[in-house]
């Protein structure tokens, strides 16, 4: 049973978490520029990179020895759909950082990219966060290979675009430099809360 009292509160509670613009979604659409790259984990690698020089490479067994945290958070996409309470596993990008002894990261700014050729920039500064991760497990399983798995960049404080999947590797950069997206007319930062959707928001 259903009391008015309650179905009253729920809009509330829902106005505090989505941000303007958005709606509550209850499926998990899939979102991808190209075909779902299907990948075997023999050939699965993840690079650090500074320009053009390589810092790390971790194969997927060498991966999964890497910290790894579980974290439940709200996702935004720049379509409208938000979603509540996903829950995620993974390696910290900080204690990625850590494990390739990059205590002075060489620089402000960073490039994701995925094995389709996808690209993203994001600050490094919001990839320190407790909620940036490269994520392999989606509600307790294998991250499905429509969503990115065996691993993709998630950076839920910013707009869905961000979180590269089948990510295969950060590059630091000097500048900060638009990516795949970024290039075709959205917001070089993406910040859901200030609604960043496009060049100019
Ligand atoms: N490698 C790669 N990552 C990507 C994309 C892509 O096309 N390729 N699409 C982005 C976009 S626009 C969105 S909204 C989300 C969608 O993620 P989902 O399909 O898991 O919902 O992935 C992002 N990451
Ligand atoms: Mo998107």
């Amino acid at each position: 049973m259903v009391t008015r009292g309650f179905e009253g509160r729920r809009p509330t509670v829902v106005a505090g978490r989505l941000p303007p613009g958005q709606y509550l979604a209850h499926d998990f659409p899939v979102l991808s520029a190209g075909p779902t790259p299907r990948l075997r984990l023999a050939d699965w690698s993840f690079t650090l990179k500074h320009g053009p020089r390589p810092l790390a490479r971790w194969s997927w067994a060498e991966f999964g020895e890497l910290p790894r945290s579980e974290i439940k958070t709200d996702i935004h996409c720049v379509t409208k759909w938000s979603k509540f309470d996903t829950v995620w596993a993974g390696v910290r990008v900080a204690d990625l950082l850590a494990a390739a002894g990059l205590a002075e990261p060489p620089t402000a700014f960073v490039l994701a990219h995925g094995f389709d050729g996808y690209s993203t920039n994001v600050p490094l500064a919001d990839l320190m966060g407790e909620q940036a991760m490269v994520a392999t497990h989606y509600d307790g399983q294998p991250l499905a290979a429509e969503h990115g798995g065996p691993a993709r960049l998630l950076v839920p404080h910013l707009y869905f675009w961000k979180s590269a999947k089948w990510v295969n590797g950060l590059q630091f950069t000097e500048k900060d430099t638009a990516g795949f997206w970024e290039n075709r007319g959205y917001h070089i930062y993406g910040d859901p809360w200030r609604e960043q959707r496009f060049t100019g928001d």
